[in-house]
């Protein structure tokens, strides 16, 4: 009997007092209060009547308590499905219709709503609040400590986490047993983390980057974290002379940077600061560097796929890149329409291979296939280059896609929402540099002939549409698109037109 994650985050745990977690107001965890609380979450899942393989649907704020509840849903063998909690009953509703689950757990306000649902689709629903208390908590304290976990094999899935497509809804990624442990032990390796590790982890638990990158390095190295709710620059200012490391996504160094109290000094326990999710730019590399002695080190993921490339550990982490291939995966550059290899230096489209790459999209086969090449390569989407050294670069996206803060906004979903609006003919959204989230999200709207639409009208009727990220940042009125010979709007040529739409600061 064994479950392939679980047991290597057990043989992990280097004493059952050793921390796992300190949270901002000074709780603590210990890997013996992580082993009893992911037990007794998993006995009152198990109650509930949740089998291997049911789905369980999480929309909650972070807490011990939340992580408690993945590690019980990896330990009872249920398929965790963690919900940004940004995300809007509208959107909530197109995920439970698709992933089916039989137990959502979201927060007591929420809960209402959620019912009206989970109903639909005979959902139970169970609430944890921000506090670590809710109902699922009450019952967990009914159950045993000791639970004993459910076999799961290295391919057995252990989450489904939902990426936005770029034409239609989201598609669930379906992420196995060894996707998650593999990557994370070439991860704890590649960054040389140990149980003297302290990472501070401010990224939402809801993505791969919080969840699986930060939290299984941090469980699988028997090390501990500052798990905050959010990113606050002086709470973790004040933290940093006790933490050894930080995963971010770039805005987070760009805003770290506008901290006075970001010194060598501040920095000098810190052995790794590391950046990935959206590209982060070569000025914030130069000035991190100038301004604490670290280089920031990058690397470069997905959903889909977790980890892919890494600056390198010991070795020159190249501003601009996002180094080489992890040990045991395998990435090229192909030509984009015939898929042949292409040589160093050219730019193509990367595809990914190697026991990191998801089992494909969550009843979607034909999605699924469409994105594999038929020797097993995972067509990623990205375009990029990888050069003489070995050093791959990002240069591009083939998808359609924005990035703001470290979260993927699909533009094609914004645009359905905004041309369903009375009196909009037809709108085009693209990613406009931004100083604070890298790129924000902008739309370009043609009105109808005479129509009075405002843009505060717009991102009213947006409202409880889409998630607050995905809104516009701004909204302009234009006579008509750029087209092509062809028909199609010339986005580039929008993206050109309004690049400066939001000035970038020299710093950032
Ligand atoms: C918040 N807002 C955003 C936003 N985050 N708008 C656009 N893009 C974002 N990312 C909105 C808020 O709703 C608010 O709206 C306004 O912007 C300002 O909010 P804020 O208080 O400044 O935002 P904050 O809470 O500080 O959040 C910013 C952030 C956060 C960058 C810290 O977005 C974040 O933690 N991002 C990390 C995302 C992440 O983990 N990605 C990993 C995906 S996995 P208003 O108007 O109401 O005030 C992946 C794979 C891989 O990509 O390789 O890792
Ligand atoms: P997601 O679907 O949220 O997992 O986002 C994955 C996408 O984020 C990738 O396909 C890339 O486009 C982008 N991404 C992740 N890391 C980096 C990076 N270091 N540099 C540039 N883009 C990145």
């Amino acid at each position: 009997m064994s479950n392939h994650l679980f047991d290597a985050i057990r043989h992990s745990i280097p004493a059952e007092d050793a921390v796992f977690i300190e949270t901002g107001d000074n709780s603590t965890w210990t890997y013996g209060d992580m082993l009893q609380w992911s037990g007794r979450i998993a006995g009152a899942i198990d109650t509930l009547g949740i089998r291997p393989g049911d789905r369980v649907a999480v929309q909650v704020e972070k807490s011990p308590e939340a992580l408690m509840l993945y590690l019980a849903c990896i330990r009872c063998g249920a398929v965790y499905l963690p919900l940004n909690t940004a995300y809007t009953l509208a959107e909530l509703d197109y995920f439970i219709s698709d992933a089916e689950p039989r137990l959502v757990v979201v927060t007591p306000k929420a809960a209402e709503g959620i019912k009206a649902i989970a109903s639909k689709y005979g959902a139970l629903v169970e609430t944890l609040d921000d506090h670590g208390g809710g109902s699922l908590i009450d019952l967990a304290k009914g159950e045993a400590p000791d639970f004993v976990d459910a076999t799961r094999a290295a391919d057995d899935l252990a989450a489904i986490l939902y990426t936005s497509g770029t034409t239609g809804r989201s598609k669930g990624a379906m992420l196995t047993h060894d996707n998650l442990l593999s990557n994370a032990l070439t991860l704890r390796d590649h960054w040389q983390f140990t149980a003297k590790d302290r990472l501070i982890h401010a990224l939402p638990i809801f993505h791969t980057h919080g969840l699986f990158v930060a939290t299984n390095v941090i469980l699988t190295s028997g090390a501990s974290m500052f798990l905050l709710p959010k990113f606050d620059p002086a709470e973790i200012l004040s933290l940093m002379p006790r933490a050894t490391a930080m995963m971010g996504v770039p805005t987070f160094y760009v805003r770290l940077l506008q901290n006075e109290g970001l010194t060598r000094d501040a920095v000098k326990t810190m052995r790794l600061f590391i950046s990935g999710s959206a590209p982060l730019l070569a000025d914030t590399h130069r000035a991190f560097q100038e301004r604490t002695g670290q280089a920031i080190l990058e690397r470069y993921g997905m959903t889909e796929t977790n980890m892919n490339t890494s600056n390198p550990y010991a070795g020159d982490r190249i501003a601009g890149t996002v180094g080489f291939p992890l040990p045991g995966v395998t990435v090229r550059v192909t030509h984009p329409e015939t898929g042949v290899t292409l040589p160093a230096d050219e730019t193509g489209m990367i595809e990914v291979k190697g026991p990191n790459v998801f089992k494909g999209y969550w009843r979607m086969p034909e999605k699924t296939k469409a994105e594999f090449r038929d020797d097993g390569f995972f067509i990623t989407g990205d375009l990029g280059k990888i050069d003489q050294r070995g050093y791959v670069y990002i240069v591009g996206r083939g998808k359609d896609l924005v990035i703001s803060g470290g979260y993927n906004i699909y533009p094609k979903e914004v645009e359905s929402e905004i041309d369903q609006l009375s009196g909009v003919v037809e709108s085009a959204v693209i990613g406009v540099a931004h100083p604070d989230f890298g790129e924000g999200v902008t739309a370009i709207v043609v009105k109808k002939a005479g129509s009075d639409l405002s843009e505060q009208a717009i991102l009213d009727a947006l409202q409880n549409r889409l998630a607050r990220y995905k809104q516009p940042k701004q909204i302009i009125f234009v006579e008509d698109l750029p087209r092509n010979t062809m028909g199609k709007v010339q986005k580039n040529v929008l993206r050109e037109q309004y690049g400066n739409l939001y000035a970038i600061s020299p710093n950032a």
